[in-house]
């Protein structure tokens, strides 16, 4: 995807918004596994990595092999996801 896009009908959030697809799903630990694009707001290149989750209900809504779209920001110097939603 293009950074930037000067006058592109979009949501001023989606910068934040990055999108991947679940790749493990640990409930125990309260993280997930995804393989994501490019983060924007994080300056990180696309890789499969491992998130924690700011809600436990995240790792309740989301199945291996989903593809959503994502916040991810660095708490506490933690790697976590802030929203989460299918993209189906
Ligand atoms: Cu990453």
């Amino acid at each position: 995807m293009a950074r930037g896009g000067s006058g592109a009908a979009s949501v001023s959030t989606d910068s934040n918004t990055s999108e991947g697809t679940i790749r493990k799903v640990d409930k125990e630990n309260q993280k997930i596994t995804i393989r994501h694009g490019e983060l924007k707001n994080l300056d990180m290149p696309p890789m499969t990595m491992v998130f924690r989750v700011q809600d436990p209900a995240f790792v309740e809504a989301v199945n291996v092999g989903d593809e959503v779209k994502f916040v991810a920001e660095k708490l506490e110097g933690k790697f976590t996801v802030t929203h989460v939603e299918k993209k189906n």
